[in-house]
């Protein structure tokens, strides 16, 4: 799951620097939005109206119906939003974790993978995203962990489920798996008082050669920012090295979405931007945070649903997604969101 750029959180020199207008497209009319919930879309970073473009063979994605919620025994840690759907602030400044705080985040972040890798071996065209929600939740709570997206500022389910034109955050409901679909599913899992945060885009069946070339490509994207952080290295490194890639090969990146701090909170300093841009911030070893890109091969723009949560692209082009969760080292990064 990601950060999304809100009014809120915007008190820190780095969101200061960001003019940002909260919009949405309903019935072709932009209107303001008014929950703390709702999606910014950075008005520096808006790409002018393309021509229509062939992106590829696939069915447009809406949000459908959602079940009620799933239940966490009580024998399970939950974190404190679990009840009260409201996160407590995370610090201030971006944490050096010690050896402890790292054990336990890798911990985490290895459960997190390892459910991620299940759920890939168990998709099959005809399954519904619910299902997978079922899956992943009896899942982890297998591996006495709770699903962190589960109540997450009110977040329905307990895994995000975000198929073809939708960029992120989408919620399990009852549309079926597709042959052709692309689906990223985004894995938080909270471990012995720590969050671990990965996801992966996976192929249903036969993808059309435009679809496997845009996961490809956001792959790429996410290994070599990841290649490009180590103590002293900058924050805007990465989000320069992913939309260098992108629009490389043709693509670009959805800006207002960021990777984040993690650790004991889901969501925490510093904000990792995606696409390119000069904000000052050095990374420093012991430090740990999630790199995320949303991948494109139409323009920048989405547009949260009325569900306050599913980010569509505004000009349905696909969209693909991969995160690992990561910790700053002396000369490299090292992920920790691994099998091992
Ligand atoms: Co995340």
């Amino acid at each position: 799951m990601m950060n999304m750029f809100n009014l809120a959180t915007k008190n820190t020199a780095l969101h200061r620097k960001i003019s940002i207008v909260l919009l949405s497209r309903r019935n072709g009319a932009d209107r303001k939005f008014s929950t703390s919930k709702s999606a910014a879309i950075f008005d520096r970073f808006k790409s002018k109206p393309s021509n229509p473009k062939d992106f590829g063979k696939y069915s447009i994605v809406k949000p459908g119906n959602v079940s009620p919620q799933l239940i966490v025994p009580d024998h399970i840690l939950k974190p404190p939003y679990a009840e009260t759907a409201k996160p407590p602030y995370p610090p201030k400044e971006i944490e050096i974790h010690d050896e402890d705080s790292i054990s336990s985040i890798y911990s985490a972040c290895k459960l997190a993978k390892r459910v991620l890798h299940w759920i890939g071996t168990k998709l099959e065209v005809g399954m519904t995203t619910d299902e997978i929600d079922k899956l992943v939740h009896n899942k982890i709570l297998a591996n006495n962990a709770y699903p962190s997206p589960l109540n997450y500022l009110g977040f329905p389910k307990s895994v995000c489920t975000s198929i073809n034109n939708v960029a992120c955050h989408g919620i399990p409901d009852d549309r079926p798996l597709e042959d052709g679909d692309i689906i990223n599913i985004d894995i938080t899992v909270y471990f012995d008082g720590h969050h671990g945060d990965c996801s992966e885009t996976f192929l249903i069946g036969n993808v059309d050669e435009k679809g496997r070339e845009l996961v490809a490509i956001a792959r790429k994207c996410l290994d070599e920012a990841i290649a490009g952080c180590a103590n002293y290295e900058t924050f805007s490194n990465i989000g320069n090295i992913i939309e260098n890639i992108a629009k490389m090969n043709g693509y670009d990146v959805v800006p207002a979405f960021a990777g984040h701090g993690i650790g004991k909170y889901f969501h925490g300093p510093p904000d990792i931007l995606h696409c390119r841009n000069n904000c000052s911030g050095t990374m420093k070893t012991g430090m740990i945070f999630t790199i995320e890109p949303i991948i494109t091969p139409g323009s920048r723009e989405v547009e949260i649903q009325e569900d306050g949560w599913t980010a569509i692209m505004v000009d349905n082009a696909r969209t693909a997604q991969f995160e690992e969760t990561i910790l700053v080292c002396p000369t490299r990064a090292t992920i920790l969101t691994s099998l091992e």
